[in-house]
């Protein structure tokens, strides 16, 4: 079984890959025009970007969209994680939560499928907190500033072994892998 996964994020490709091959489903990379919705949920931005990815692909696929949610910003940046990124950055938003008590963040990610005949989103979190500076070098985006709980580590520090274990982007993928083998037994 095969999927497309259409993303620009390599980081997103690789863990989606790793996930998915679990349940023996290849994912492709697509590049398809792809409109972001404005909309606080990100189960909404997945979707609508999907149902246009698909009327252009007309074959089997996924959108991810996730992002990173802090507790004392009031979830900012969430669905704009990617541009904020892109803007302020790692160190934009070290900076907003200088002298913040509570640390806490989540990462969360909605996955939409589509395929004939069937619309599914599917979606994961994982909980933690925001490091004091940047550590490690693997991983992408937020990665450096983000320590899952019961952890000491960065997700940059702890790896794709540990990551792919707990992300929210693995278990939001991992419901899409299992609902696949379930709907369409090898
Ligand atoms: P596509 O839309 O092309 O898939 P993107 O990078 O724009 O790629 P998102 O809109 O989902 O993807 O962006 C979410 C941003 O949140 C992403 O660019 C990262 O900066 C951050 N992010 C999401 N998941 C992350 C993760 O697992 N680790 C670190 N940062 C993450
Ligand atoms: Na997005």
């Amino acid at each position: 079984r095969r999927i497309l996964l259409v993303t620009g994020n390599r980081g997103k490709l690789e863990e989606a890959r790793e996930v998915l091959g679990e349940y023996g489903v290849e994912v492709e990379q697509a590049q398809a025009w792809k409109l972001e919705v404005q909309s606080e949920s990100l189960e909404e931005i997945a979707l609508q970007a999907a149902r246009i990815a698909y009327a252009q692909l007309r074959r089997p696929l996924a959108v991810e969209d996730a992002g990173l949610f802090i507790n004392a910003l009031n979830g900012f940046p969430g669905p704009y994680s990617s541009y904020a990124y892109k803007t302020i950055g790692i160190p934009g938003v070290l900076r907003l939560l200088e002298g913040a008590a509570d640390r806490r963040g989540c990462f969360r990610a909605a996955v939409a499928y589509i395929a004939p005949l069937v619309e599914r989103v599917f979606t994961g979190e994982v909980c933690g907190s925001i490091a004091r500076e940047p550590r490690g070098s693997q991983g992408f985006g937020f990665d450096p500033i983000f320590i899952p709980e019961g952890y000491t580590r960065t997700f940059a520090e702890l790896g794709p072994g540990v990551k792919n274990r707990i992300s929210h982007r693995a278990r939001a993928f991992r419901r899409l892998g299992e609902w696949l083998s379930r709907r369409d037994p090898l």
